[in-house]
């Protein structure tokens, strides 16, 4: 079948075999995502027709608005986890602790847990800018049978098996990769199925695009001001094109299409960052790194940084290979003149 043809079940049947320890599980649960999305994507795209937007009163644990679409999205795609008995466990940004599921049958006989950000970028709902779902799995760590532990989350991103996006803008596109490279499906509406529209995404090396909330410029670490002075100053193809529309996945997304760097840095306002690295910077960088690009801290892998709390924020340099190489040594050079 030709590729671009092909749908989002397809193409997880036929890679049905790249799933190491491959009983179904885990294809059941990018199934189960597909559903979640479609069903989200149809409330994101009526947000503006009907009372749904504006905060729902409550606020999450990051202490932000929780706008009514970001508790519909996460009840979406939790129940819809939870329905087809698929994970053991699931932590998400809009819930302050990790859920435990078990089996109709009691039994905690499932093997993986999924950690998400439902509706990130939720602050552009009400003013028709594109949101994203950010989600990442892992095989739980301790033994099956039992309840989930914190242990099975915490656990360093390069021991995920699944991550994803889904990109809710000017068509929904959910983007995966199970460790064998990263692949976009566009969502056609019309009759709510996914087709394999973009084969093998691969960041481009080098990018003319840089990303940050330039707003708070005085607040960064100096090799961030270095590095943004760079982007800027007129030499080669420089200065740089500065695009940032306050959304993460939009953001890398359009980078990793046209080569690029989304950096959100640490700040005086924001000591760790703002960014959450199990459901947000996790699961980002493993695309990313499958995409063929780089993802730090600034400083460190974060696939490698050992998680110590759930919604632990930190500082996320991500995007074309090239571009975070040259952030990371000014960086490094601020570090060694301070
Ligand atoms: P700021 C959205 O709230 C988010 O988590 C990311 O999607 C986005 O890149 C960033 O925060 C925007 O934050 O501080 O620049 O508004």
């Amino acid at each position: 079948m030709e590729e671009r043809n092909k749908t989002l079940g397809e193409f997880i049947i036929e890679k049905q075999e790249d799933f190491r320890y491959s009983t179904g599980e885990l294809s059941r649960i990018i199934n189960s995502i597909r559903l979640a999305a479609k069903v989200v994507n149809y409330k994101v795209n009526k947000a503006g027709l009907v009372d749904i937007i504006g905060a729902a009163g409550e606020v999450n644990i990051q202490g932000e608005d929780q706008q009514k679409l970001d508790v519909y999205a996460n009840e979406i795609f939790i129940q819809t986890l939870i329905n087809r008995e698929i994970v053991c466990g699931i932590a998400s940004e809009e819930s302050d602790d990790f859920i435990t599921v078990c089996g109709s049958d009691n039994s905690h006989s499932n093997k993986y847990v999924v950690l998400m950000d439902p509706l990130d970028g939720s602050s552009n709902i009400d003013v028709n800018v594109s949101v994203g779902t950010i989600f990442s799995v892992f095989r739980r760590v301790t033994p099956v049978g039992t309840p989930v532990t914190l242990e099975d989350f915490l656990q360093p991103g390069t021991q995920q098996v699944a991550a994803g996006y889904v990109i809710y803008g000017t068509s929904t596109m959910l983007v995966y990769t199970t460790g064998h490279g990263v692949n976009g499906f566009t969502l056609n509406p019309a009759i709510g199925t996914f087709y394999l529209s973009h084969p093998n995404m691969k960041f481009k090396e080098d990018g003319t695009i840089y990303s940050i909330n330039e707003g708070n410029y005085v607040h960064f670490p100096q090799g961030v001001k270095d590095y943004i002075k760079y982007c800027q100053m007129e030499e080669g193809n420089r200065p740089y094109t500065s695009r940032y529309i306050g959304s993460l996945v939009s953001d890398i997304h359009r980078n990793m299409i046209k080569g690029g760097i989304y950096i959100y840095p640490t700040s005086s306002k924001a000591p760790d960052g703002k960014l959450r690295l199990m459901y947000e910077c996790n699961p980002m960088a493993f695309i990313t790194e499958q995409a063929g690009g780089k993802a730090s801290d600034g400083f460190r892998r974060i696939l490698e940084l050992k998680p110590t709390e759930l919604h632990q924020r930190v500082p996320f340099f991500c995007g074309s290979k090239k571009m975070v190489e040259k952030a990371e040594e000014f960086m490094a050079k601020a570090e060694s003149n301070s």
